[in-house]
């Protein structure tokens, strides 16, 4: 929840008809629906923008006495920006072809920025003008926040860890290649490149195999499976090695590998955890509990512990210097007294990023399930989710279930003597809208009978064709339900 004095601060602001800056990352692990989260986020603030009520809530929010106060909506250009810009106009054109597709799958890092103009409530504001919101989001791998334990540790204990997990099924069978090229080296070997080079493309197979045999998602470190910038620089040539320690002797493989990890952790750190990551003051985190859920009881606990690792993300910063240094800082403010942050050296000035204010976890698909299961989803999402709240100290943390874009409606069919809930979508690759009865969703933790026989399933749906102008928006669920939660205070 946001503090008395930070919403009479944005209350000033707006009746002045100053501009609020919302900085909005996007996260969750590859395929969990970032890209059409927020292509059809993005699509419906624009038809928003150009008076149709795409976002129920929110054209709530900003209807006075019938009219709707947001004026406008628009995407910025470019600029001289260094982040790969978010493909917004490619995404929408692939949903709004005459044959819709799903957008193509990235896995790096992109950036897109809206202005949104805003007629203000109070009269006095009116007078001096629009008030302007901008938005920054951000679209970046989950996957790479799980390196964020690697930073704090050797290249030995990550080592050992990592070869732990490896010897456990079934990462064990997918791993066996890499462990019988790894088991025949020694950390005192003579350094040489074309090992280092095998070495490490074995083992990124071996995360792989996890991932799309199994459905794994704790697989370290991300960038191996997510590139992102520099993807080929020699840095990223490394592997766990058995008996890591012995490293001290210039010019081994032992060295050479624990220096490319030590660059590699040092590179996240600088270029991610330490800059990009700190400008965030929203986050939103998506988790296909569905997708999870139909893998199998070792993919299903393999991302619990993946959102758990996420999740710690959240406190990054907090007990560092400059991290108490920002609540001093917001203390001295609240007081009305002004300060000058130094850093450890005593003249750098600290760096203080925005705290993240609200974090709202979504559990995506949600049009694969009826409605009356969408209650079960949220509860569990909650309890895969429940690291997140304990995590984002001083946040406000709400839980939600949507979809970015409706490609099944509610219906019921006869089973038998019964009718139930069903959803009715086209299949990929078919012609004709079916009734799916996808199966239960557990409230909970789901039960050990649950595992025993396949008791869901997730077919992949048709996009539904859509309004290749963009006015009307993209069919949702609840998506004005989160930016309402995570932008509408200040609209
Ligand atoms: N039915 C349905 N499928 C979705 C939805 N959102 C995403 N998907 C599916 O999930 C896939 C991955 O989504 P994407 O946004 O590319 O995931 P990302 O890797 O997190 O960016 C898509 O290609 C769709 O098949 C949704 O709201 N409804
Ligand atoms: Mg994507």
């Amino acid at each position: 929840m946001q503090d008395t004095a930070s919403q009479i601060r944005a209350g000033v602001k707006r009746a002045v008809g100053a501009e609020d800056h919302i900085r909005l990352a996007v996260t969750g692990l590859s395929r969990a629906g970032k890209t059409v989260f927020i292509t059809s986020m993005v699509q419906n603030l624009l038809a928003l923008g150009q008076g149709m009520n795409t976002l129920p809530k929110l054209e709530r929010r900003l209807t006075e006495n019938g009219q709707c106060r947001l004026t406008s909506v628009q995407v910025l250009p470019a600029g001289a920006g260094f982040l790969p810009r978010f493909e917004q106009e490619a995404n929408f054109f692939a949903l709004a072809a005459d044959t819709p597709a799903w957008p193509s799958r990235t896995d790096d890092v992109a950036t897109l920025s809206l202005m949104l103009e805003i007629v203000p409530r109070s009269i006095v504001g009116r007078r001096l003008g629009s008030h302007r919101v901008r938005l920054d989001i951000l679209d970046y791998p989950g996957e790479w926040l799980l390196d964020l334990p690697m930073v704090e540790q050797s290249f030995a204990e990550w080592s050992a860890a990592t070869l732990a997990l490896l010897r456990t099924p079934p990462r064990d069978a997918c791993a066996a290649p890499f462990m019988q090229f790894m088991t025949a080296l020694r950390p005192t070997d003579l350094a040489d490149e074309n090992v280092a080079r095998k070495g490490h493309a074995l083992y990124r197979d071996a995360l792989h195999a996890c991932r799309e045999r199994h459905g794994l998602r704790y697989l370290q470190p991300g960038r191996f499976l997510c590139l992102g910038p520099r993807s080929e620089a020699p840095f990223l040539w490394f592997f766990p090695l058995e008996g890591a320690e012995d490293t001290d002797r210039p010019d081994t493989l032992g060295a050479l590998l624990r220096d490319r990890f030590e660059a590699y952790c040092d590179d996240m750190r600088v270029n991610f955890f330490d800059s990009l990551f700190t400008e965030f003051n929203r986050q939103v985190m998506l988790v296909d509990v569905l997708g999870a859920l139909c893998a199998g009881r070792e993919a299903f606990e393999d991302t619990a512990r993946a959102i758990l690792e996420i999740a710690a993300s959240l406190r990054y910063g907090e007990n560092t210097f400059t991290g108490r240094m920002g609540d001093l800082a917001a203390q001295a403010l609240h007081a009305g007294k002004q300060m000058l942050l130094l850093g450890a050296s005593g003249d750098e000035p600290a760096k203080t990023g925005p705290r993240i204010e609200r974090v709202a976890v979504v559990a995506t698909k949600a049009d694969h399930v009826p409605e009356i299961k969408r209650d079960n989803l949220r509860n569990l999402l909650r309890h895969l989710a429940q690291p997140v709240a304990s995590s984002a100290v001083g946040a406000g943390v709400s839980y939600h279930v949507a979809s970015s874009l409706r490609a099944a409606s509610d219906g019921t069919a006869k089973i038998g003597d019964h009718h139930v809930p069903v959803v009715q979508g086209i299949k990929l690759g078919e012609s004709v809208v079916r009734s799916c009865y996808v199966g239960e969703v557990p409230s909970g933790a789901p039960p050990e009978s649950f595992w025993g026989q396949p008791y869901f399933e997730m077919p992949v749906f048709t996009p539904p064709r859509i309004d290749a102008t963009g006015r009307s928006g993209i069919p949702h669920l609840h998506m004005d339900d989160i930016l309402d939660e995570l932008i509408g205070g200040l609209l």
